[in-house]
């Protein structure tokens, strides 16, 4: 018998951040968040995305530069500094997804993991950039993330960190299977994913009222399919006017929900993920090497022509 890995994992969901919030303001948020979580002797924290600034795709400006200043060009940077240093000197580790700008102009929707001594793991960045790329004033708010992101072809890259196999997703990708699955062939064990979800679908509204199940139904059936533990981690409520859902969960390899957000405001929920829950799925029902079928599936890696 191997000896249980049990990591203590809190989902750090984020209430609405004005436009006008400072990153200061947003960071001291983040550092109340990180030292309730280390009272209750958490190893991770799980940030949602863009969790450094409010969610400013929803806003079109004539120049794609128009909001580079809620981009980050350095991580951690002046403003971002105090939570690292605060992470490391509580031993909490985390993932924080921000806006990243890069030295060549790219613009990255971004999320970095932080061991608990301060170490940067790795950096994520979107690979499935929802939305559209020019103004659309029919929509009583925009979703302009093609506009202001560039799609990653990084991939979906794990990391050997926090006793185990841990990845990152951002939001849209949670909706995809072959998130997890590209994720899963790499023996993920956690994967931890931040999300900004507007209610309201403007090309279908029909969907509006099932946002929440759809968010859990895509979340559970990754980590079942894929043996492994998901953290779905929300910035949530009404934020300048637009409602975006909360509903932050932990979900075990088995796909139930063992941990899940009461409020749609800063909240800290905490679970216990044991890492060897997941082998019981990898070494049976979705035991890859065993069952799997990939020349089967070439229509999902076959490049769009
Ligand atoms: N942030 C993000 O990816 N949000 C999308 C909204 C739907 S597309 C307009 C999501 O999939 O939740």
């Amino acid at each position: 018998m191997t000896e249980p890995r049990v990591l203590r994992v809190g989902a750090a969901q984020l209430g609405p951040i004005g436009r006008h919030e400072t990153r200061a303001e947003v960071v001291e948020r983040l550092i109340d968040l990180i030292r309730a979580a280390a009272d209750q002797r958490v190893d991770l924290v799980v940030y949602p995305e863009l969790a450094l600034t409010t969610f400013f795709p929803r806003w079109y400006t004539p120049e794609v530069s128009g909001h580079d200043h809620y981009f980050e060009t350095e991580m951690p940077g002046p403003e971002t500094r105090p939570l690292f240093d605060e992470a490391a000197r509580l031993g909490v580790g985390f993932t924080l997804g921000y806006a990243e700008l890069d030295p060549e102009g790219h613009r990255y929707n971004t999320t970095i993991m932080v061991e608990r001594d301060g170490r940067i793991v790795g950096h994520y960045r979107k690979v499935h950039i929802p939305g559209h790329e020019d103004d659309e004033p029919w929509r009583p708010f925009q979703h302009l993330e093609r506009r202001y992101f560039q799609e990653s072809h990084d991939g979906f890259p794990v990391f050997e960190a926090f006793g185990g196999v841990v990845g990152m997703a951002t939001c849209n990708d949670r909706r995809w299977p072959e998130t997890y699955r590209v994720m899963g062939l790499q023996g993920v064990e956690l994967i931890a994913i931040g999300y900004n979800t507007p209610i309201h679908y403007a090309p279908d509204p029909t969907q509006d009222a099932l946002q929440g199940f759809h968010n859990h139904l895509v979340m559970q059936a990754g980590a079942y399919q894929n043996g492994t533990w998901v953290v779905g981690v929300a910035k949530g409520g009404i934020e300048e006017g637009v409602e975006s859902l909360a509903q932050s969960v932990i979900i075990a390899p088995s796909g139930q929900i063992v941990a899940q957000a009461v409020t749609d405001d800063d909240e800290l929920i905490v679970a216990d993920c044991d890492f060897d829950w997941c082998r019981r799925y990898k070494e049976t029902l979705f035991d890859f090497e065993r069952y799997h079928r990939p020349e089967m599936y070439r229509l999902i890696t076959e490049p769009d022509s």
